[in-house]
């Protein structure tokens, strides 16, 4: 194909949080918010996608564009985890699997235009009308990339994260009889997983929030795939890449140590968004 030219864009980054990323326009804003947008309560204001173009030049820009989606970089250094998630762990975990996800839902997407020019958000949503021959693998591709760039925004270094928001303990509370309750529940939901997969704790519309857990990279935005759950606030990646060089076989000890790094700043802006 001639005259191909590869753009990268800022990815919903949902990122309202790390205003020193780049991209954080008010156009990730809206996507980040638009990520909670299930129920009717909530404003769906994703169709915007914030781009970044490279050397756009005019002629280029109006044919073949190739809406690449491309591996977020952390906002953090990839030691500010430990000792509850080690350096190494962070490096492999995003440089080769977050980025073996965002390489391989290019690939699905090729030819594609109309997939790529939703946002990672939307691709989720849709899941279930993706034309058959790359449904799977935008489900597990797509889904991968948007878990992990959540899962970065959803850690800080330990004692920077803040503290629920009283809104969200009081939820949070009502739901699971306390924070330690919760606490105790969320992991339990992440060691029961079988085999490798994610544990959420979401929004339902009438603002109550429940705890789920999907397999793969399936997550709760995936609307005919995973049903009855509500608003992903808050995810845990509980596949054995997540933890396994520091605590092996160990899941329960890893998903005690990341209390420590759970960002509730970002668990508090999720909840609060309408
Ligand atoms: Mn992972």
């Amino acid at each position: 194909m001639t005259n191909r030219h590869t753009t990268s864009r800022t990815e919903s980054a949902l990122d309202p949080l790390h205003g020193d990323n780049t991209g954080n326009t008010d156009a990730t804003r809206r996507d980040f918010l638009g990520t909670l947008a299930l129920g009717a309560v909530f404003v769906t204001a994703s169709a915007s996608v914030a781009r970044t173009f490279i050397n756009p030049t005019p002629a280029l820009a109006q044919e073949n564009l190739t809406m690449a989606f491309t591996l977020p970089e952390l906002p953090y250094a990839e030691n500010a985890l430990e000792p509850s998630i080690d350096a190494l762990t962070m490096n492999i975990h995003r440089t080769k699997h977050h980025n073996a996800y965002v390489t391989n839902l290019n690939k699905a997407l090729e030819g594609h235009a109309d997939l790529q020019a939703m946002s990672i958000d939307d691709i989720c949503r849709n899941i279930a009308t993706m034309p058959d021959a790359i449904k799977n693998a935008v489900r597990n591709n797509g889904g991968g990339h948007w878990n992990h760039s959540m899962f970065w925004k959803w850690m800080a270094p330990a004692g920077s994260g803040g503290a629920p928001s009283a809104e969200l303990a009081a939820a949070i509370t009502k739901s699971c009889g306390s924070m330690d309750e919760f606490k105790t529940k969320f992991a339990a939901a992440g060691v029961g997983r079988f085999g490798s997969g994610w544990a959420w704790l979401c929004k339902n519309a009438d603002g109550s929030v429940a705890i789920c857990s999907t397999a793969n990279q399936d997550n709760p935005l995936m609307k005919g795939i995973v049903d009855g759950c509500g608003a992903p606030i808050l995810g845990c990646d509980v596949w054995e890449h997540a933890y396994y060089l520091k605590y092996q076989n160990r899941r329960p000890d890893y998903l005690a140590a990341w209390w420590e790094v759970v960002n509730w700043n970002a668990v508090n802006a999720l909840y609060a968004a309408k």
